[in-house]
C-alpha cells in the first residue's frame, strides 16, 4: 500500500490560505512558518508545497527541484533565525507516522532553536 494524503489537514489549509500563519519564509516549493504551540525561542515549521505525508514520502517521491527547494529553504530558516550550528546551533525534527508521533499528516520539519534543547530522546 502506498501513501495516501489528506488535502483536509491542517497544513494543507494554510498551503490554500484558508487559515492564517505567521510566515518566515515562502520560496517556490516551501513554507515556513512559526509553529502555534512553540515549544523553544525559535519554533519554525518547514513544510513543501507539494502534498507529501512524511518525509519518507518525500524522499521517496518529490522531484529533485522540490528536494533541493525545500532543504535550501531549512538552510535559509536557520540563517534567518539565527540559529545555524556556527553559532549556538538548533535541532531538526521530522515526526512520521504513528511511532513517530506525527500529528499533522503533511511532511514538516521542525526547526528548534534559542536555548539549549537537552538529549536527543528522552530515556525509553
Ligand atoms: P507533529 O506532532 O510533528 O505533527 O507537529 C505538529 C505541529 O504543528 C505541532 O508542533 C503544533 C503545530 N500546529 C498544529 N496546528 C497548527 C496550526 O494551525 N498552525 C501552526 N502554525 N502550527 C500548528
Amino acid at each position: 500500500m502506498g501513501y495516501s494524503y489528506d488535502p483536509e489537514n491542517i497544513f494543507a489549509k494554510i498551503l490554500r490560505g484558508d487559515i492564517p500563519n505567521d510566515t518566515v519564509l515562502e520560496t517556490e516549493h516551501s513554507l515556513a512558518f512559526r509553529d502555534l504551540y512553540p515549544q523553544a525561542p525559535v519554533h519554525v515549521l518547514v513544510i513543501p508545497k507539494g502534498p507529501y505525508v512524511s518525509y519518507d514520502h518525500f524522499a521517496q517521491e518529490a522531484t529533485e527541484a522540490e528536494i533541493v527547494d525545500f532543504t535550501r529553504a531549512i538552510g535559509k530558516v536557520c540563517a534567518l533565525e539565527g540559529v545555524d550550528s556556527h553559532g549556538e546551533g538548533c535541532r531538526f525534527i521530522s515526526n512520521a507516522g504513528s511511532h513517530g508521533v506525527q500529528e499533522v499528516p503533511h511532511l514538516h520539519v521542525h526547526v528548534l532553536g534559542g536555548r539549549p534543547l537537552g538529549r536527543m530522546l528522552p530515556p525509553a
